[in-house]
């Protein structure tokens, strides 16, 4: 039974879905020397810090602090360089007073008890704790929230021919088995969110295969982190250069959205917000509540 006056059937009644919930923006902040897009742009903290600032008046509301490389053939780095790299950059952060939750990316529990310390209230593991088990504890302890992702294989080696019988089936049962991994280290359902991977031991069919089919992993009931940007299977249907790849990424994260997902970590945050936030107001009613000087807009 349509639920409103009209007799029409809202999206949500159509689609069998709960109400579209807004889009969260994830920023990435890479304070490395050798990130495939952003690498060596944010080494100096105050650069950084800077940076995040940015971010966060683009429309971010999580800023990803990053230390180590995870691009193809990346070589790991010590938990001490790492540390020296994203401490100051997320006391910085914190130092600012903005109202941000600040993400680690790391797989190392070292990093991220410090990071916590320092005020981090996110733990992105590209491992999802299979590189340090002990990390699951630590979020645990400590009441984070942390973002599980499918990798196959490891960063230096993950895309020598990877290869899957059903992708999305692989990539949704990994998930699935982390998530149970995570609850029994006392990890809280309500601080699990999990991401397929995209560009993680994955060729260019896989990535598009993925996306395409994301409400399959979007079924599994836990917010769904998408990371697209830039990232090169877009070069591969494009033919652009990282910097290039903007309208590839946004039309990504718009069928992310669609398809489930909530939480975008994107290096271009304004577009690719002003993108969601169109999907958002067309599938949903939630023009209804925006804030006035939006909603204005809209009229
Ligand atoms: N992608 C990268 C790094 N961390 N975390 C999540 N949860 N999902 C992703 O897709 C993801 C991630 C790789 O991108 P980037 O940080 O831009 O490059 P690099 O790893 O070279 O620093």
């Amino acid at each position: 039974m349509p639920s409103n006056t009209t007799g029409r059937l809202t999206p949500e009644e159509r689609t069998g879905r709960e109400p579209v919930g807004p889009p969260t923006l994830m920023g990435i902040l890479n304070v490395t020397p050798d990130s495939f897009s952003d690498g060596g742009a944010y080494l100096d903290p105050t650069a950084a810090v800077a940076r995040g600032v940015e971010l966060v008046a683009a429309g971010a509301s999580i800023i990803d602090v990053g230390g180590e490389s995870t691009r193809p053939g990346a070589e790991p780095v010590a938990a001490a360089e790492e540390l020296r790299r994203v401490l100051p950059v997320i006391e910085g952060l914190r130092a600012t007073g903005l109202d941000v939750v600040i993400s680690i990316d790391t797989s190392k529990v070292a990093v991220a008890r410090a990071a916590i310390d320092a005020g981090a209230r996110l733990v992105n593991d590209v491992t999802a704790f299979r590189a340090d088990p002990a990390l699951a504890s630590l979020v645990g302890e400590r009441g984070v929230d942390c973002c599980l992702m499918h990798m196959r294989g490891e960063p230096r080696t993950m895309q020598d021919d990877p290869h899957y019988d059903d992708v999305v089936a692989e990539v949704r049962d990994f998930l699935e088995e982390r998530v149970g991994y995570a609850l029994a280290a006392g990890i809280r359902r309500e601080r699990i969110v999990i991401d397929p991977g995209i560009g993680f031991g994955k060729r260019v069919e896989h990535n598009l295969e993925l996306l395409a089919r994301l409400d399959e992993i979007a079924a599994l009931g836990l917010p769904v982190l998408i990371g697209t940007s830039r990232k090169s299977f877009l070069g591969a249907v494009t033919g652009r250069e990282g910097g290039d790849r903007l309208a590839g990424t946004i039309a990504t994260c718009v069928m992310a959205f669609e398809r489930g997902a909530r939480i975008f970590r994107v290096h271009d945050v304004a577009p690719v917000a002003d993108a969601l936030a169109v999907v958002a107001a067309t599938v949903s009613e939630r023009w209804k509540t925006m804030p006035r000087s939006r909603a204005r807009l809209t009229s």
